[in-house]
């Protein structure tokens, strides 16, 4: 049975994962609205990742035989400028969540819950991978500029991600 206090910690973070997904949908629509077909393919892939990663806690959590605790998920913002600032949101919001997930290996680790601080490497590692690819587009967008040939070339890029899905068994 797993510790209650990392249980609901987990149960937190399984509710930032989806809030994520929203997130990354919220801003799939808006790029869908502007034009750029290939941002908003490349977010909605992330939202997908975004859902992966609940799940995998989700299977977790059953497997040490703990309850799923699902909450409610905030709506998500939909202050979204241009492309730059919106990435800049994502880097923002990624680098919450990989404060979040620090915390939850901190707490495994104080309440001697080894199994739980092994689990959470994974989500360090694509942390890091995660705000590494967001920094590359903000580069991107910065070096080349925002001007719609540019822009065009820099979405075809975007368009090419593909999603590979993630799970509790294959992470
Ligand atoms: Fe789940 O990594 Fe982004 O939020």
């Amino acid at each position: 049975m797993i510790n209650k206090k990392v249980e609901d910690i987990l149960n937190a973070q399984i509710n930032k994962e989806f809030y994520s997904a929203y997130l990354y949908l919220a801003m799939s629509a808006y790029f869908d609205e502007i034009g750029l077909k290939g941002f908003s393919h490349w977010t909605k892939v992330q939202a997908k990742e975004e859902v992966d990663h609940g799940m995998i806690l989700f299977d977790y959590i059953i497997e040490r035989d703990g309850n799923v605790d699902l909450r409610q998920i905030e709506s998500p913002s939909k202050n979204f400028e241009n492309p730059t600032q919106t990435f800049e949101l994502i880097l923002e919001h990624e680098k919450s969540v990989t404060d979040s997930i620090k915390c939850v290996a901190e707490l495994s680790e104080d309440e001697c819950d080894m199994a739980t601080r092994h689990f959470i490497n994974w989500y360090i590692t694509e942390q890091v991978e995660e705000e590494a690819t967001v920094l590359d587009v903000i580069k991107m967008l910065k070096m080349f500029g925002t001007d719609t040939p540019i822009l065009y070339h820099i979405d075809k890029e975007l368009a090419k991600r593909e999603y590979k899905e993630h799970s509790y068994k294959n992470k």
